[in-house]
């Protein structure tokens, strides 16, 4: 079998945190200057550094089997490939902004209005389904000045924080997508890479499990415990071990992040004590 070849941006956004999810899910590779290409030393891959622009293509060219890529640009570039795994990062939406002295927030106004995006196939796309009939300029870059020098009325670009829009005088009126980074792969590929394919992705789930999850111990009065296993009911169930004191135990489990100070409250209200959270590294669910 030829190696597996992973196509990460080269410099960039994506770039950092593609080498990092890449490296807790095992794989030993050093990244030199200026390379192109390195091999993963302990695995059938090799990465490839590319522009995000052209890692779709690449993918659907079989130049690279897979690719890390945003969700933005795999959509806009249209290319033949397969969504493998969303991967929690580079978080952010493309979103159409008008100047900010404008009081509208009916997607009708963009009706008959010129539009600078540089995602001209998402963008038209969008607007067909809404029925909106508008001009969209494409431009390549600096999109956020094209309404101050009279390019444009309004614009469709990639917002994260706002602050980009709130400095070029902009207001973001709706969003047309969200993105991430996501894992692509060619659609074609052999069984015997499909099969390395869904290890790695495996890996990813058990790196993205771990983030989004915590371990938490705590003492509970023993009144409290049927109430505390159902709100923490852990991976299969808690594990629950009597304390020396009579009448308390202690209560090891796994809670989700995003419910993290909701549980908390709960615990707390229960009676529980001495709750310590910890992360953990590698989550393996099944
Ligand atoms: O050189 P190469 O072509 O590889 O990189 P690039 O310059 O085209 O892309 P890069 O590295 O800027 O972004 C890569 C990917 O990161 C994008 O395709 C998005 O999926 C994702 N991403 C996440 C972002 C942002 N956040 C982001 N804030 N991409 C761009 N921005 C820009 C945006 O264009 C705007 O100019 O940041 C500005 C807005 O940011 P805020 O925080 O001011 O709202
Ligand atoms: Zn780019």
């Amino acid at each position: 079998m030829d190696k597996i070849r992973i196509a990460i941006q080269k410099s960039g956004r994506l770039k950092d945190e593609s080498v990092k999810l890449l490296r807790e899910c095992g794989l030993l590779f050093n990244e030199g200057k200026n390379q192109l290409k390195t091999p993963v030393q302990n695995l059938p891959f090799e990465l490839l550094f590319l522009r995000d622009d052209d890692i779709p293509e690449y993918v659907q060219d079989n130049v690279a089997d897979l690719g890390i890529v945003g969700e933005n640009v795999w959509i806009e570039k249209n290319k033949e490939s397969e969504l493998i795994e969303k991967l929690g990062f580079a978080k952010c939406r493309l979103s159409l902004a008008v100047p900010r002295g404008i009081k509208t927030n009916d997607l009708n106004w963009f009706n008959g209005k010129k539009v600078a995006t540089s995602y001209p196939f998402i963008l038209n796309k969008f607007f067909k389904e809404n029925s909106i009939n508008a001009d969209v300029h494409v431009i390549s870059g600096s999109v956020e000045i094209a309404p101050g020098i009279g390019l444009s009325d309004g614009i469709c670009d990639i917002v994260s924080s706002g602050s980009t829009l709130l400095s070029n005088g902009l207001k973001e009126v709706f969003t047309v997508m969200k993105s991430e980074a996501v894992l692509i792969s060619n659609k074609a590929l052999s069984p015997e890479k499909i099969e390395y394919v869904n290890k790695l992705k495996n890996r990813i789930e058990a790196v993205s499990n771990a983030k989004n999850n915590k371990y938490v111990l705590l003492n509970a009065p023993n009144e409290s415990l049927e109430a505390i296993a159902e709100i923490l009911p852990g991976m299969k169930s808690p594990t629950i071990l009597p304390l020396k004191q009579s009448g308390w135990s202690s209560v090891h489990s796994v809670m989700s992040e995003n419910d993290f100070w909701d549980i908390i409250d709960k615990l707390k209200n229960l009676g529980a004590q001495g709750i310590l959270v910890v992360p953990i590294e590698k989550m393996i669910v099944k």
